[in-house]
């Protein structure tokens, strides 16, 4: 008999989805010590919140969030709200001994970053950052390859995330569905909502990065507001590219911008090394285009691996070889790593303080727009 592990999830939009789909299905599928139970969820809203509810199969509703982390029946708090709630929530929950699952990006910026890091190693309280794109099958498997050696020296890291959902100049700010687009809830835009996953899955993959120069713009400059009902500026970055130089001395560009007209989440990335390359792309994510340079000449080429064969990260649990998995699954992952690496008494990357190497990147990238002069990446 499994033990219990009590949720309590805060937030019931788009992610709270996800990870309630994640805990239910992560035990028929993985052998664990552990059992998510989905104790309560908890919104504001009370009418949302009940449906919500009712559709994952929560235990019970919280409309406070403080109330929740008061609760002795809840081991763990998950945070999927907008940005600027996750450091006052988190410290919270550190300080009453319960262990956080965080969306993404940690925080607003690295200052709220460093505040939560330490709010959760002084508690000593298991955390984790849902930074998923670490656990698609294929981009693990590119983790493996370049740790096994395969790539040699890395020379370039290039990464892109495009989306086109925010072009229309009536499309509010702020409010449940459109917080992304409202600095005072958001934090930033584009690098904090979508290269953030671009700099977590480099750092990991590629170390470090040094040291960056930025440029982002606002396309349109004023929208209005869903929840004054008024016509406001724009203060979120509709576009940001930026170089990197990373410490393994390799150049890197990212690319994001939420105005690339065709593009709903073409997230993609290509690693150049002296042996080999790779290159990944979120559309078609069980793939992972692989090119060596050791082949023999006659039959060297780019070659397409179909990440599905039970030897290849995470494949065993699922279905037989060539039968792929998708997006959902990334976050059962995650949870299946999170309750194993419990199980042994370990926290799970990208933990607060993996992810505050990520906000330090963004905040780098950000003063850079604005200084329009390279910026130092300060350590982790
Ligand atoms: C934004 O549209 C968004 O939903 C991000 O917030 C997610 O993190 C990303 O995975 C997909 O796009």
């Amino acid at each position: 008999m499994a033990k219990k592990l009590n949720i309590g999830l805060v937030g019931c939009g788009f992610m709270g989805r996800a990870h309630s789909n994640a805990y239910r299905r992560v035990n028929n599928f993985f052998d664990l010590e552990y059992a998510p139970v989905l104790k309560a969820a908890c919104a504001r809203d009370e009418e949302n919140l009940k449906a919500f509810a009712d559709q994952w199969g929560y235990e019970s509703i919280e409309t406070d969030w403080r109330r929740l982390i008061e609760r002795d029946d809840i081991d763990a708090i998950d945070i999927c709200t907008p940005n600027n709630l996750h450091k006052e929530i988190a410290i919270a929950a550190a300080e009453a001994g319960k262990m956080i699952l965080c969306e993404k990006p940690l925080s607003m910026n690295a200052a709220e970053g460093e505040e939560m890091c330490q709010a959760v190693e002084k508690a000593g309280v298991a955390n984790t950052v849902w930074y998923n794109y670490r656990r698609v099958p294929a981009v693990t498997l590119a983790k493996q390859l370049i740790d096994e050696g395969r790539l040699g020296r890395i020379f370039h890291y290039r990464a892109v995330f495009l989306q086109d959902w925010t072009i229309a100049d009536d499309v509010p700010q702020g409010g449940e569905s459109n917080w992304r687009l409202d600095a005072a809830a958001a934090g930033s835009g584009v690098t904090g909502d979508l290269l953030a996953h671009c700099i977590d899955t480099a750092l990991w993959l590629n170390g470090s990065i040094k040291d960056v120069t930025a440029m982002t713009e606002i396309f349109i400059k004023e929208r209005m507001h869903a929840l004054s009902g008024k016509v406001e500026p724009v203060n979120i970055d509709d576009a940001c590219a930026f170089l990197a130089r990373f410490d393994n001395g390799s150049l890197a560009t990212f690319e994001s911008t939420r105005y690339a007209r065709g593009h709903k989440a073409l997230y993609t990335f290509e690693i150049n090394g002296e042996h080999a390359s790779i290159q990944w792309d979120l559309h078609d994510l069980h793939r992972l285009n692989y090119f060596d340079h050791g082949d023999d000449s006659i039959i060297r080429g780019w070659r397409s691996i179909h990440v599905t064969d039970s030897d290849m990260p995470y494949m065993d649990k699922w279905w037989v070889p060539g039968l792929q998995i998708g997006y959902e699954h990334t976050f059962v992952h995650h949870v299946a790593d999170f309750l194993d690496n419990l199980a042994k008494g370990q926290s799970t990357s990208p933990t607060f303080r993996d992810a505050l190497e990520t906000q330090y990147v963004c905040d780098a990238v950000l003063k850079s727009a604005e200084t329009r002069q390279w910026e130092t990446v300060p350590n982790a």
